[in-house]
């Protein structure tokens, strides 16, 4: 029996020893000295043997289950270090590594711009305004004295919603809707993503405009002028030089382009000007009667004058960005520079 006992310790401590899962141990754990293990399977007959034979053999019994359970308590805990170093060494962090820069926003040069023309005409008085970017065939047109078959209107120009709706092809629209809200004096500026069907270096199907508007008692085309140069001088520099050329809306009359001397060449004549001296950068006028008609105001007590500008083409030449394209290809490489 003494020779059983010293088999099975024998036996245990060497299956032990090719053991390296905790699972395992455990395993052998309740193979020897669980409920049905072989050390108290003879412990259960210690009762059937000779007074001086049980505890001669018992005495072994105990001695032998308390090394085993020493063993294989070494051995769980042998375990449990080497599956803490690994895991130590795995998960071992580098903390000499340097730091990720989370990358800084700004602003879109086209939102920059547009920032910059409302803070220049809020300190010139004005008060901001907007309307809805669709709208219908009367507030983008009609009202404006753009007639049926006028060219702005063709499906090359327009796009058109339905039959009656659009996509606003300029912010006059919101003009409109204050001339009918308010009554003179006013001085507002309609900033605003505007639509055409247009598409090539300078002209994008959605681009943004800001344009302005001034109606009261004796509003004059030198009025026009002073604010206009105002803005130009504020925009681009005090030594600007800056004219005024004839030209044609259905809105205004008498109406007229507005020329800058070129930023790039200083007026002497190059690629960006067309060797001209001069970008052309606003369009304006005293805003015709025609169109106070359609909103009941009284064309012998009140003047007024308008005008109109597109942001991606004051960025352009404030920035000197050669295609109209770059604003919206979303290249973090050319958004950083500004
Ligand atoms: C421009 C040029 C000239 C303009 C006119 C009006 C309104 F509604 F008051 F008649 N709004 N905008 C206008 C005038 C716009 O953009 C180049």
């Amino acid at each position: 029996m003494t020779d059983d006992l010293l088999q099975i310790k024998q036996k245990a401590l060497d299956e032990l020893k090719d053991l390296n899962k905790l699972d395992d141990i455990y395993n052998l754990k309740v193979k020897y000295l669980g409920k049905k293990g072989s050390l108290t399977f003879v412990l259960r007959n210690l009762g059937k043997m000779l007074p001086d034979k049980r505890r001669e053999v018992g005495m072994l019994c105990n001695k032998v289950k308390v090394e085993l359970a020493a063993a294989i308590e070494s051995a769980a805990d042998k375990v449990k270090l080497a599956e803490k170093n690994r895991k130590l060494l795995e998960e071992k962090v580098d903390t000499s590594l340097p730091g990720r820069r989370p990358a800084l926003g700004r602003l879109h040069p086209v939102n920059k711009v547009n920032e910059e023309i409302k803070d220049i005409f809020l300190r010139l008085g004005f008060v901001i305004q907007e309307g809805p970017e669709i709208e219908t065939d009367y507030y983008n047109f009609e009202a404006l004295n753009i007639p049926k078959d006028h060219p702005a209107r063709d499906m090359q120009d327009t796009f058109y919603i339905s039959k009656d709706h659009v996509l606003r092809t300029h912010t006059s629209p919101v003009q409109v809707l204050t001339f009918e809200k308010q009554s003179p004096p006013i001085k507002i500026i309609a900033p605003g993503r505007v639509s055409r069907c247009d598409s090539d270096v300078t002209h994008s199907p959605m681009f943004h405009q800001v344009e302005g508007f001034l109606v009261d008692t004796d509003v004059t085309f030198g009025d026009l002028k002073g604010i206009l140069i105002a803005f130009i001088h504020q925009m681009f520099g005090e030594k600007i030089a800056v004219r005024f050329r004839p030209s044609y809306f259905p809105f205004t009359e008498p109406s007229a382009e507005v020329d800058m001397q070129c930023v790039i060449c200083m007026g002497k004549g190059c690629r960006v000007c067309k060797k001209s001296g001069w970008l052309e950068i606003l369009g304006c006028g005293m805003i015709n009667p025609a169109v106070f008609e359609h909103v009941k105001y009284d064309t012998e007590k009140y003047t007024g004058f308008a005008f109109g500008m597109g942001v991606e083409r004051i960025a352009m030449l404030k920035y000197q960005i050669n295609d109209i394209r770059l604003f919206y290809d979303n290249d973090i490489r050319f958004l950083n520079q500004f």
